[in-house]
């Protein structure tokens, strides 16, 4: 295999796709002499079958706003690998989704799915939809429209969509609701379900909490074992920023920031327990900005900006792809950071990630470090089958033994020659491992 020419190839069948070239190249150069090693891999072209979607399918979404007018949105489902187990991965509602992104976030899935232990297959979709600003009855009308076209594809055994930025349990509630209507089956087809309807404990917590539990595992190689004295910069002030914040808290870090598209607040006395509360309620009750929080606690609100420039020791990229420059990372490090770990996918430059690692710093990418999200709708896939539910502690404990494994993992592939352990080597050697054993026992398909 030869990386760049994989790129251009792909380049030239999907013109205009940065971030999923950036994907399809970060994995590449981490696994290419792993892959090299196994001439039985390029013999059956092993990374042209891995690096291209099984299926995409595009379709347009018909609804009627509040005014009577009727929008259009166009949406996607992009399954990409189902060698060890059904599709599986969130449904991302923003302005910005068209292929590119959904294709990087189906692939970079697919790895991160295999690193769980659980048998799942890598998938994204999603809408150019804008769920800002729009009322509780448009967002259902546009659910249910986005499920009469998604349906045709998706089955508990077959494809198991969730959520992603802008899908929460509202939308996963909308979407299961049409799903059944025009299925008339009840089954476990989407995760982040209500606790009412077949929703797992700890769900909406796990990609928070999995984060920390991964940071948890990386600062124990250095002697650390809780967050006291540590102080921790989260960007993002959505379902992974607020559950990875409330962690944080509960492990005795001063956790100082939070943000949202329009700039991010700097709490010096740290974001307490009740300050957190606010937020709960600011996001998914009003659906308000964060700037309100700097409004009512009297804090520094910086508009159109992100929060690296804050001193911190940790740091938790929690919003969305390319958010940590190589600038940002300079000013990380320069600033004292001892660790990066990802809640969000993708949220760090190759140049970002270039300097993490030169400094030799504890460094979590994203499929690594958030996979407790998949992981936990994986387990509520076992427990819809299963026709059971389980407690909030076993799930916890099933949780935290998840993300150890993973850590172990990526200790296991990633360790260098003088002891630092490149998790991103780590994890994607072992991602890759496991998805092309499982194709090549499948043959050519
Ligand atoms: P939410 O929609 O709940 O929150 C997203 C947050 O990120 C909001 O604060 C949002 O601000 C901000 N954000 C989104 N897009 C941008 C942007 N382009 N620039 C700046 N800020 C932005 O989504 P999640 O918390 O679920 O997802 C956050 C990240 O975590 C994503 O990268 C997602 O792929 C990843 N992830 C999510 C998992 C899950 O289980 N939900 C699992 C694993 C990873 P605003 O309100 O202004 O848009
Ligand atoms: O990026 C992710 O891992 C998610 N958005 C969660 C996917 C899932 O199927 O729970």
């Amino acid at each position: 295999m030869k990386v760049e020419q994989v790129i251009d190839n792909l380049k030239r069948r999907f013109p205009n796709e940065p971030e999923y070239y950036q994907a399809v190249q970060e994995v590449l150069e981490s696994i290419v002499d792993v892959y090299n090693a196994h001439p039985e891999f390029e013999k059956q072209n092993l990374v042209e079958r891995l690096v291209i979607p099984d299926r995409i399918l595009s379709f347009r979404v018909t609804w009627v706003d509040d005014k009577g007018n009727i929008q259009t949105n166009m949406g996607y489902r992009v399954q990409h690998n189902n060698a060890i187990g059904p599709y599986k991965g969130g449904l991302r509602f923003h302005p910005s989704v068209y292929p590119g992104i959904l294709k990087f976030l189906a692939f970079e899935q697919t790895f991160k799915n295999s690193l769980t232990t659980l048998p799942m297959g890598g998938a994204k979709g999603g809408s150019d939809f804008n769920p800002k600003g729009k009322s509780d009855a448009e967002v259902m009308r546009f659910c249910q429209a986005f499920m009469l076209e998604l349906n045709k594809i998706v089955g508990p055994d077959t494809d198991v969509p969730a959520g992603d930025i802008g899908v929460g349990g509202r939308e996963i509630g909308y979407m299961y609701g049409m799903y059944k209507k025009l299925r008339n089956e009840a089954n476990g087809v989407l995760t982040g379900k209500g606790l009412e309807f077949g929703g797992s404990l700890i769900r909406p917590e796990a990609t928070g909490y999995g984060n920390i539990y991964f940071l948890m595992n990386m600062l124990k190689t250095k002697g650390i074992h809780d967050l006291k004295g540590q102080v921790v910069a989260i960007s993002g002030s959505g379902n992974v920023a607020t559950y990875t914040a409330q962690k944080a808290l509960q492990l005795g870090a001063k956790v100082i920031t939070l943000s949202d598209s329009n700039g991010y607040i700097y709490d010096p006395d740290g974001i307490d327990e009740e300050k957190l509360a606010y937020v709960f309620e600011l996001k998914n009750v009003y659906r308000g900005r964060i700037r309100e929080y700097a409004e009512k606690y009297g804090c520094k609100y910086v508009e159109g900006a992100r929060p690296w420039n804050e001193k911190c020791t940790i740091a938790l990229p929690s919003a969305t792809q390319n958010e940590i420059t190589g600038e940002d990372a300079e000013m990380l490090v320069k600033n004292g950071c001892i660790a990066v770990s990802e809640g969000a996918n993708m949220p760090s430059t190759p140049e970002a990630i270039d300097v993490f690692l030169k400094n030799k710093i504890l460094y979590a990418p994203g499929k690594a470090a958030n996979a407790g999200g998949v992981s936990v709708s994986g387990l509520e896939m076992t427990q819809n089958s299963m026709r059971l539910s389980w407690t909030r502690e076993e799930v916890d404990q099933k949780l935290q033994q998840i993300m150890q494994n993973i850590h172990e993992s990526c200790v296991k592939y990633g360790t260098e020659a003088d002891g630092y352990v490149n998790y991103v080597k780590g994890a994607n050697i072992a991602g890759f491992m496991k998805v092309a054993k499982a194709m090549m026992a499948q043959g050519v398909i």
